[in-house]
């Protein structure tokens, strides 16, 4: 088995901590019980390498042997192919878990995520731009919302389409946007009170606090 090694920041400002997206390579990885090291690098000065990875300067990727993956669901993806206990083995179940793991990213992420720079910078009066994203995410909340009703994974078992979609409607829990969704509010509660995420949220708690 080759070495798994996940790099994300040195360092990051407190408020992302618990949210920087290894977090969700770390909670797989954790899930699956593969073996993998925490690689670092700096979070100010980004250098040719780390765009050798990450085209966008971003974090975070992650090599397996002299494969190396950027984009939080490619990895995801990834690591899904080597263990059972992220992803089905039957055909049906993968197609399932692949549509939700997209659905996830491309149909709530590309809502939650300009809402919740919205909600970050404070940005939140009576503006068009405001009203245009919270009535785009409360679209997406309402139909994950009847998804998610009497059930506990989005396919059968718990899978990585559950990480990624738990992960990207726990920021919107962060700033109390799923009051009105207690099918998704309590799913969010359900993923991340397994042992996986419980480790993978502390340890990147510690890796930030490490370089304070
Ligand atoms: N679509 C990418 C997004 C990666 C991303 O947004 N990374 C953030 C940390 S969570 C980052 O590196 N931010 C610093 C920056 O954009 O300069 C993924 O899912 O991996």
């Amino acid at each position: 088995m080759t070495d798994l090694i996940l790099t994300t920041f040195d360092w990051v400002p407190e408020p992302p901590r618990g949210y920087v997206r290894d977090i969700r390579v770390r909670w797989a990885l954790e899930e699956a019980g593969l073996p993998y090291r925490v690689n670092s690098v700096p979070f100010r000065d980004r250098d040719a390498e780390h765009f050798s990875h990450q085209p966008f300067g971003q974090v975070p990727w992650l090599t397996d042997g002299d494969l190396s993956i950027f984009e939080s669901g490619a990895m995801l993806l990834h690591l899904g192919e080597r263990s059972e206990a992220l992803m089905s083995v039957d055909s049906h179940g993968r197609s399932e878990v692949k549509q939700w793991l997209f659905a996830a990213l491309a149909s709530v992420e590309a809502a939650s995520q300009p809402w919740s720079f919205f909600k970050f910078s404070g940005d939140t009066g009576e503006t068009p731009m405001w009203k245009f994203f919270d009535d785009f995410l409360i679209l997406r909340l309402k139909h994950m919302e009847a998804v998610l009703t009497g059930r506990e994974w989005l396919v059968g078992a718990f899978s990585i389409a559950d990480i990624l979609m738990a992960d990207v409607l726990r920021l919107v829990d962060r700033f109390d946007g799923l009051a009105a969704y207690p099918a998704c509010r309590d799913y969010v509660a359900r993923a991340t009170a397994r042992p996986s995420f419980v480790k993978a949220y502390a340890d990147q708690i510690a890796h930030f606090a490490a370089a304070d």
